[in-house]
C-alpha cells in the first residue's frame, strides 16, 4: 500500500463513459477521480497527478505517452474493453505501467451485434423500417427484394474470440466462412487466405473482428474494396482505423461495393457526413459490447483487475 494512500484508498482516474453503477463500485474501492475525457486538464486532476497511480478507461480513449508522463506514479491502465489500442502499450512496457482489458465477457455480445449488421445489412431492415414509417409501403407497395446470407461465404479478418463466434452465428445462417489472420489456425475447418486482398476476393461479406492499432491501420484500403466488389458487403465491428474510411464512403457513394455495416469509425463519435444519405449502409453508434449485462460485466473486470494489482497480485487480464 502506497503512503499517500488516502483511507487505504488508491488514487484512480476514471475516464467515462463507464456505467455509472460501475463508477458508483469504484468509489468504494479507490480514491477516485471521475473526468469525462481523456483530455480533462481540470485542477482536480492537475493537482492530484502524482497521486494517481492507476486509469479505468474505455478501450477507444487515448491514453498516450505524454498523458502517462504526466502521471510519474501511474503503475496500471485498465481498459475498460477487449481493445487496449488506445494506450501506448510501448510506453507503459518500457516503464513498467501494467495494462489489462477485459476480453471473453464481451465476446457473445459483439459477435451478435456483428450477425445483427450482416442481416440488416443484407436483408435491408433499416431501409425496410425507413419504408414503412414513411409511408411508401401505402403508397407505393412492397419494397424492393433484399438479399439472403444463405449460401453466401462470410470472410473474417481476425479469427480470435470473437471472430470465431460470429461464424458459429453466420453457419446457423447458411453461410460458409472464410478467413485471414496474422496465422494460419490449425484448429479450425475454414479456408485460410494470406491477405485481406485475396480474403476479399473470395467471399461476399467481409467482417472485421481484428485487433486496432498500428498493425491493421487502414488494411481494408481501395484495394481491398475493388476486391470485394459490387456484390460485396463490408461489416465492421473491429475499430475504424482497419478502414481507409475515405475509401470507404467513395465505395458506398459509386456502388463499388453492395453496402456496409458499421458499428465502429475512424474519430468517434464523427461519422463522415457523406455516409448519412447512402442507403446501402446500416450506422451503429460502437454498441456492440452496449448491453447492460456485457457493460456491468467489463466494469466488474475493469475493477477486478485494479484491486488485483493494488493488492499486490498479478490482474487477471494483464496484457502488457
Ligand atoms: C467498448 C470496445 O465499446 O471492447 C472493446 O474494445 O471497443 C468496446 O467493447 C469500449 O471499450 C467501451 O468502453
Amino acid at each position: 500500500m502506497n503512503s499517500d494512500a488516502r483511507g487505504g484508498k488508491q488514487c484512480v482516474l476514471l475516464i467515462e463513459p463507464i456505467p455509472s453503477w460501475i463508477v458508483d463500485r469504484a468509489r468504494e474501492e479507490f480514491d477516485l477521480i471521475v473526468v469525462s475525457h481523456e483530455s480533462d486538464r481540470s485542477p482536480e486532476v492537475m493537482e492530484n497527478l502524482d497521486r494517481i497511480r492507476g486509469i479505468a478507461m474505455p478501450g477507444f480513449a487515448k491514453v498516450d505517452a505524454e498523458m502517462m508522463k504526466l502521471m510519474p506514479n501511474l503503475e496500471i491502465v485498465a481498459c475498460f474493453g477487449v481493445g487496449y489500442d488506445g494506450a501506448d502499450t510501448a510506453y507503459a512496457a518500457e516503464h513498467g505501467i501494467a495494462i489489462t482489458n477485459t476480453p471473453e465477457v464481451l465476446t457473445d455480445c459483439v459477435a451478435d451485434l456483428g450477425m445483427g449488421l450482416i442481416l440488416a445489412t443484407l436483408r435491408g431492415m433499416v431501409d425496410g423500417d425507413r419504408y414503412v414509417r414513411a409511408g411508401r409501403w401505402v403508397n407505393e407497395g412492397i419494397m424492393d427484394l433484399t438479399n439472403s446470407p444463405r449460401g453466401r461465404c462470410l470472410g473474417i479478418v481476425g479469427l480470435g474470440r470473437i471472430g470465431l463466434e460470429l461464424a458459429k452465428r453466420a453457419e446457423v445462417f447458411g453461410m460458409t466462412i472464410a478467413y485471414y489472420n496474422r496465422s494460419e489456425r490449425d484448429d479450425v475447418p475454414y479456408p485460410y487466405y494470406p491477405n485481406a486482398v485475396a480474403l476479399a476476393g473470395a467471399c461476399d461479406v467481409l467482417a472485421l473482428t481484428c485487433p486496432g492499432g498500428e498493425a491493421t491501420q487502414n488494411l481494408i484500403n481501395g484495394d481491398v474494396l475493388a476486391a470485394l466488389g459490387a456484390k460485396g458487403y463490408l461489416i465492421n465491428i473491429a475499430r475504424g482505423s482497419v478502414v481507409d474510411e475515405a475509401a470507404l464512403v467513395a465505395a458506398l457513394s459509386d456502388n463499388t461495393i453492395a453496402g456496409a455495416g458499421l458499428d465502429v469509425f475512424a474519430d468517434e463519435p464523427n461519422v463522415p457526413e457523406a455516409l448519412f444519405p447512402l442507403g446501402n449502409v446500416v450506422l451503429q453508434p460502437h454498441q456492440a459490447s452496449a448491453t447492460i449485462e456485457t457493460r456491468t460485466a467489463m466494469g466488474n473486470l475493469t475493477i477486478d483487475n485494479l484491486a488485483a494489482h493494488f493488492a499486490g497480485r498479478p490482474p487477471p487480464n494483464q496484457v502488457v
